[in-house]
């Protein structure tokens, strides 16, 4: 087995194929002070059903310091009756370059990215390098700030000390949210499906023809489709059997002339794509194909290149293959 997909796929990205950000959205709460301490928790619904990626953070911060320390938790479930417990929460990330921009006024935090999936999440900001200064917050609540993507509930302000101080209720948070909705990839290709030409590629190591195992690498293409999205397509256009081996036979053809596959991987595709019992290859089994069969009747001499009609591969040329012929026979 090899890791084609995966260097394809990597290819495809290094290309600027995937993941392009979507245009910067935010939730502001408010940022209209009367107190402050250390810290804030909320709860944070996901409404989006793609989900969003937290990309940053504003906060209401005053301090003397030229730079403080913000920390940011996040839980699965609400953060309501986990306030000092840290238990359940993560850190998303520790920005320690925070420069205090005053009270009422935003003031950016690093941490991130954090990607979330619909559904409620508690969080908690922790102004880890208390001290001089105010970590500002509005008093009242719980209140709901919305958009279509998010639904942010407050809950509670924070003595110093994550999870160890007191917690005061309620209490509105003072910041926003800077976040982007996430790029689904439904066949997880690492090629978002708005820009995939087959969301829901064939992902399998090798090309797979009816259960036939070529044992050809399944490559990724940088449009999201693999080869075998490409023979499936073949399967869609083809009314005889025939046409769908010719559209094969032409795919492999242009691999091989793009330095993907060589001539006995070109070989190896045909012969899954090919009809059993189509042993001269025009695309159908007929009286000509019979004739082959009955002229090779018998132990085959070298196995099994010599011998194309033991089609099951008992190492001679019989019954069997004269019935599995028989079954296909027709265009
Ligand atoms: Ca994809
Ligand atoms: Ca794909
Ligand atoms: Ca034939
Ligand atoms: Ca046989």
């Amino acid at each position: 087995m090899s890791n084609s997909l995966g260097i394809a796929a990597v290819i495809a990205v290094a290309l600027g194929m995937s993941n392009e950000p979507e245009p910067g959205l935010s939730l502001t709460t408010l940022f209209a002070a009367n107190n402050g301490f250390a810290g804030n928790t909320f709860d944070l619904d996901v409404l989006n059903p793609q989900g969003v990626e937290i990309t940053g953070w504003d906060v209401n911060l005053d301090s003397p310091n030229p730079t403080d320390t913000i920390d940011i938790y996040w839980r699965e479930g609400t953060s309501v009756g986990h306030e000092n417990n840290p238990t359940g929460w993560m850190l998303i990330g520790s920005d320690a370059g925070v420069v205090a921009q005053g009270s009422d006024v935003s003031t950016p935090v690093d941490v991130g990215p954090l990607e979330l999936l619909p559904g409620v999440y508690g969080i908690y900001v922790d102004w880890a390098s208390y001290g001089a200064g105010v970590f500002w917050y509005t008093n009242g609540g719980p209140t709901v700030f919305a958009n279509a993507d998010l639904s942010l509930t407050t809950n509670t302000g924070e003595n110093n000390g994550a999870f160890t101080g007191g917690s005061f209720f309620p209490r509105q948070w003072n910041g926003t949210i800077h976040y982007q909705i996430l790029v689904l990839d439904s066949d997880g290709d690492g090629i978002p499906d708005d820009e995939d030409a087959c969301p829901n590629s064939d992902l399998s190591p090798t090309i797979v023809i009816d259960g036939c195992d070529s044992d050809v690498e399944n490559l990724l293409f940088a449009d999201g489709c693999t080869m075998a999205d490409m023979i499936a397509e073949c399967v869609d256009g083809a009314v005889f059997h025939g046409q769908f081996v010719s559209c094969v036979a032409l795919l492999a053809v242009q691999w091989r002339n793009a330095g993907l596959i060589n001539d006995t991987e070109i070989g190896a595709i045909d012969r899954c794509a090919a009809i059993p019992g189509d042993l001269d290859g025009d695309g159908a089994v007929g009286v000509a194909d019979l004739v082959i069969l009955l002229g090779a009747w018998g132990p085959c001499r070298v196995h099994p290149d010599t011998c194309p009609a033991d089609l099951d591969q008992d190492r001679s040329v019989g019954i069997t293959d004269l019935l599995t012929l028989l079954v296909n026979w027709g265009p």
